[in-house]
């Protein structure tokens, strides 16, 4: 099947891009399109020209799955120099997301219009990329610097409507695209409307702006390179002439695209989409219909996963232990939603529309009828089998029972029903409205359906969601335990608060590990490990924080912990004299400690525990682990997750300095990985 059809309707040409999912343009899409382009230029009763998509979308950007391979001609910048020579009014009709190269494809019509509900983006900087075919010259001709920058450097698409005030299209409809894309174009040749190529434009501005607008981000976009070139190459579009500003685009293009940014960026993308993929369900999988959804717990994350369905227009339940309890939780979401209406994120209706959809009660058979019940009560086994147990009386027989559970066994929590195929783990992360990771955690009776059902669920409330198998942490927290442990000991063998933070905030982490326990609330992990055996975890990493919290140092909720907040953000001295006197306690020997240490054994404790998690079956691949790092603690993208950088470094030097590591701070907590061993030696 050919990915590009021509039809000539009277005096204009109907081009086709038919290269589903996406319509990414391929080397295919791209030979046929010139081809196309050349033909009807020639055709003499051609006239006029229209570029159009088949199925779901304009064309949603070059194949990525291209980059990294011999570019093949003609190139985009091949395709968009033969559009730039048609001399004919050249149309494109956009619908769903015209993103990156196929944005860029209609920028180099002369002439834009939009399905009403489409949007354009260049969201390249997701990919550690700038756009690589005059998006970054055509653009801030089209909608001026500013604009442009904001567009390229956030990645975000607008919507038609957005396009149309800025000028990027020319007619915003609703109906048949197609049908309003030849009538657009008739008026066009009856008003003798002129080829008006972007390229012919011109566009200035004062450097301050390119300035200012570096210095805002900074911050935002730390550690990345490609927001940075993208701004050196708008801030060309203004300086140089379009040929010499493509050049430069060009240069800077690949410089990124060979970047281990750009193909950790890239991995990640591939990553978070090949997570839905699990071995034996796929999309003949039967997955059960869920109408409805129950919330056991009216705390800040029950209400935050309440509010992930009422976004998705599904009716919940929430259950709480009395009126008051469940008032409370009610005037919590409220408050949420109150805050994105003032935000502008959202509307007075849609925030009217999902209050509607909220129940509270405080009732168990109330539930009777509903397709998922969520629990999240206090961490806590035995209150969880009791609600479980409860469930299980009272549910329809073909309702799902989920735990929200972070650290604790679900085989047993399952063991308080007699539906043990119906128990799944809906992990979602604090603020669980935001957040955009889901680890869906199975047990070893977890039904087919009920995992298909769950990633179906992930989809529908826009989360990312990677399989896990059932053991302490699953795969996110007990990865980041262990990243937790090393610090706790770098800061018991010499290293202080601060240092360890910004080490790990230098390495691209959004916050150092304690400035991250001070935000959750150090008390949430303490409480955690007191039901764990002491062999379990390493206590003496975890003294000082047992040690805070006895004394009510609780982290930014009580206004100390690791640091003090009464005058701006300081270490709290009290932290550090616990340091002192645990490291006494458990006779540790203080000493001078690297930078380059702090970060080797953070990081490094990541990677081996998530061999430990592949080889043991919990993770299904490396790219999951990635995902629910990068998703779950920020773990910086342009490092691509702790698997990839791993691969990155080598895992023959990683395997090595875990191995000293082993030797200088014993096996208990730094034995490799024999899965690590075993691909080090395959590398
Ligand atoms: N190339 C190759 N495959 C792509 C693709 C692309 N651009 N976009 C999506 N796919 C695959 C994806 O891997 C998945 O495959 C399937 O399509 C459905 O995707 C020169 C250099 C368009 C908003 O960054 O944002 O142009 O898993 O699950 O949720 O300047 O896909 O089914 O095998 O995400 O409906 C710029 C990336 C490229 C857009 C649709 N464009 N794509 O979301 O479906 S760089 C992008 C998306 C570029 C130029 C530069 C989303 C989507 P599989 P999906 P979706």
């Amino acid at each position: 099947m050919s990915v590009i059809s021509t039809e000539i309707n009277e005096n204009i040409a109907i081009v086709t891009v038919d290269n589903p999912p996406v319509n990414a343009l391929s080397h295919a899409v791209r030979n046929g399109l010139c081809d196309a382009l050349k033909d009807v230029s020639d055709k003499e009763d051609v006239q006029a020209i229209i570029i159009i998509c088949a199925g779901r979308t304009f064309c949603a950007g070059a194949d990525i799955s291209e980059f990294g391979k011999p570019p093949l001609t003609p190139t985009l910048p091949d395709l968009m120099d033969i559009m730039d020579g048609v001399s004919k009014p050249l149309v494109a009709a956009m619908h769903g997301t015209a993103l990156g190269g196929g944005f860029e494809v209609a920028m180099c019509c002369h002439y834009r219009i939009m399905d009403i509900n489409g949007k354009v983006g260049l969201p390249e900087v997701n990919l550690g990329l700038i756009p690589g075919a005059g998006g970054t010259q055509r653009l801030p001709r089209l909608i001026g610097p500013e604009a442009a920058l904001d567009m390229i450097c956030s990645g975000k698409p607008i919507t038609a409507k957005s396009a149309m005030d800025l000028g990027i299209a020319d007619h915003v409809r609703e109906g048949n695209l197609l049908e309003t894309a030849i009538d657009f174009t008739r008026n066009l040749l009856k008003d003798k409307k002129p080829v008006r190529r972007v390229s012919d434009l011109t566009c200035d501005a004062d450097n301050e702006i390119f300035e200012a607008y570096k210095t805002k981000s900074e911050r935002k976009f730390r550690g990345f390179l490609a927001p940075f070139a993208a701004i050196e190459a708008v801030k060309a579009s203004t300086e140089l002439c379009f040929k010499d500003g493509i050049k430069f685009e060009r240069e800077k293009f690949k410089e990124l695209v060979s970047s281990s940014q750009s193909k950790a960026q890239r991995h990640l993308f591939f990553a978070e989409r090949a997570a839905a993929k699990v071995p034996g369900i796929d999309k003949n999988t039967a997955s059960r219909d869920i109408e409805n959804v129950a919330v056991i717990g009216g705390g800040i994350m029950g209400c935050g996963i309440a509010i992930n369905f009422l976004n998705a227009g599904m009716p919940v339940t929430l259950l709480e232990i009395s009126a008051e309890a469940g008032a409370s939780a009610k005037q919590k979401i409220e408050d949420i939603y109150n805050s994105s209406v003032a935000k502008g994120r959202i509307s007075e209706e849609q925030m009217a529309r999902a209050i509607d959809l909220l129940t509270i009660s405080d009732c168990y058979d109330d539930l009777s009828a509903t397709d998922l019940v969520i629990e999240a009560v206090y961490e806590d086994m035995d209150i969880k089998k009791q609600v479980f147990e409860k469930l299980d009386q009272i549910l329809k027989p073909d309702a799902i029972l989920a735990t929200n559970t972070s650290f604790l066994d679900i085989d047993e929590i399952a063991t308080a029903t007699n539906r043990k195929g119906d128990v799944i783990g809906l992990h979602f992360f604090s603020p669980a409205h935001i957040m955009p990771l889901l680890e869906i955690i199975r047990t070893g009776n977890t039904e087919g359906d009920v995992i298909a059902t769950a990633f179906a669920l992930a989809r529908k409330i826009k989360k990312t969601a990677v399989l896990s198998g059932v053991c302490y942490g699953f795969i996110a927290n007990r990865m980041s335990s262990c990243y937790g442990r090393e610090a706790g000991l770098l800061l018991m063998e010499g290293a202080t608060i601060e240092q360890v933070d910004r080490v790990m905030y230098d390495f691209g982490m959004p916050m150092g590990m304690f400035s991250m326990l001070d935000m959750a609330g150090i008390d949430i992990g303490v409480m955690a490990r007191e039901n764990l055996s002491t062999d379990a975890y390493d206590e003496r990493a975890f003294s000082v924080h047992a040690a805070l919290v006895a004394e009510g140092h609780k982290g930014q909720k009580t206004g100390t912990g690791f640091y003090r907040y009464d005058d701006g953000k300081k270490p709290n001295p009290r932290a550090e004299e616990l340091a002192l006197e645990m490291a006494k306690k458990y006779s540790i020997t203080r000493r001078e400690i690297s930078d380059r240490e702090i970060e080797d054994r953070c990081v490094l404790a990541l990677v081996n525990e998530g061999y430990k998690i592949l080889e043991e079956g919990i993770a299904m691949k490396e790219s999951d682990i990635d995902v629910v790092y990068a998703l779950g603690f920020g773990f910086p993208r342009y490092k691509g997750g702790p698997m990839h950088y791993a691969r990155h470094l080598g895992l023959k030097k990683c395997l090595k300095k875990i191995e000293e590591f082993a030797e200088k701070h014993g096996e208990r907590w730094w034995s490799p990985s024999s899965l690590l061993i075993k691909l080090a030696k395959e590398e």
